[in-house]
């Protein structure tokens, strides 16, 4: 019987993730703990309470006490922060997969799954169809700290016999909660604005290509990689993630197929230069091959979904 812990349950994936988990191995055997409230739906639909994940003898006692078999471990300050706060950011980020890490060694947690993110790679990574293995040299504190975290998880896989497990993410997209802090939020943003005002102002330029996918997909696929037999990874690092590489251009004329007096402009901030620094498309052929890496939604069908249920969303 597994019991899992969600640490990290209130934010974009959380909240989302938790409800699927609870779907499958049932309400009672999933926990959710973060240091903001969860949704309602998180915190009447099973058991869970407001942990800090950087705490770690409470982190280890809620895991020894509740008989926690797996984590997702999803605490992290995202890529637009971590830049305002570099130092605690590195920190916060580290700190929260050390801590899982630690427990894991330290109880019957021993699987643990931790997201990195398309953030690990950098200027002088190949920007196109991006290889699994390639060259790595991030010039953002939070890849910085994803790139790290993926080091630390295959040092503990290999040494101490931690199943450890990790994506790296593309941009989220998302209905039910929105992200916070990070340089792909525009394409979660501009649902809202549209929605709102029928306008939008994009804080990264119109050609700016980035890797995104919408939430649906990243959870079974998280799921997914959760569920494969060990003996089928060929990584314990992280794998690569392509998902649906677009432009804001691109987006926007997506969503004007929908909504045709939709307007954007474009004015550049501080994350331009982050995702300057990131790859336009990725290649996720390993992911493919060891753990059946699928997906479902293509840009139109994530546009048509988006923007129904954000407008319900906001009625
Ligand atoms: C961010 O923009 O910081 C995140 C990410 C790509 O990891 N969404």
């Amino acid at each position: 019987m597994e019991k899992i812990l969600v640490i990290g349950c209130s934010g974009q994936i959380g909240s989302e993730l938790v409800m699927t988990l609870r779907s499958i191995y049932g309400n009672e055997n999933v926990y959710a703990t973060d240091i903001k409230y969860p949704t309602d739906e998180v915190r009447d639909s099973g058991p869970g309470q407001i942990l800090d994940v950087l705490d770690f003898q409470n982190l280890l006692h809620y895991i020894v006490r509740n008989n926690i078999t797996q984590v997702y471990n999803l605490a992290a300050v995202l890529s637009g922060n971590a830049e305002k706060i570099p130092l605690q950011a590195w920190d916060i980020n580290m700190k929260a997969l050390i801590n899982t890490i630690l427990a894991a060694q330290q109880s019957d947690a021993k699987k643990l799954f931790w997201p990195s993110s398309i953030a690990v790679f950098g200027p002088t990574t190949p920007r196109h169809n991006t290889p699994q293995l390639t060259i790595m040299e991030p010039n953002t504190v939070y890849g910085i700290s994803k790139l790290a975290g993926e080091r630390w998880g295959e040092y503990y896989h290999q040494k101490y016999g931690i199943d450890f497990r990790s994506v790296r993410y593309p941009g989220l997209i998302s209905y039910k909660t929105e992200a916070g802090g990070g340089t792909t939020d525009y394409a979660v943003e501009i649902f809202y604005e549209a929605i709102r005002h029928g306008r939008y102002e994009c804080f990264l330029s119109a050609d700016t290509a980035l890797p995104m996918m919408f939430m649906d997909d990243a959870i079974n696929n998280t799921i997914r990689l959760m569920q494969t037999p060990g003996e089928n990874l060929t990584l314990r690092s992280s794998y690569n993630v392509a998902g649906i590489s677009f432009t804001p251009k691109q987006l926007a004329e997506s969503i004007k197929k929908y909504m045709p007096e939709f307007k954007i402009s474009y004015k550049p901030d501080f994350r331009q230069a982050i995702a300057n620094s990131w790859p336009a498309s990725i290649d996720d052929s390993v992911a493919r091959r060891d753990w059946g890496l699928t997906q479902e939604y293509d840009l139109d069908k994530m546009t048509k979904l988006m923007l129904e249920k954000v407008e319900e969303k906001l009625k």
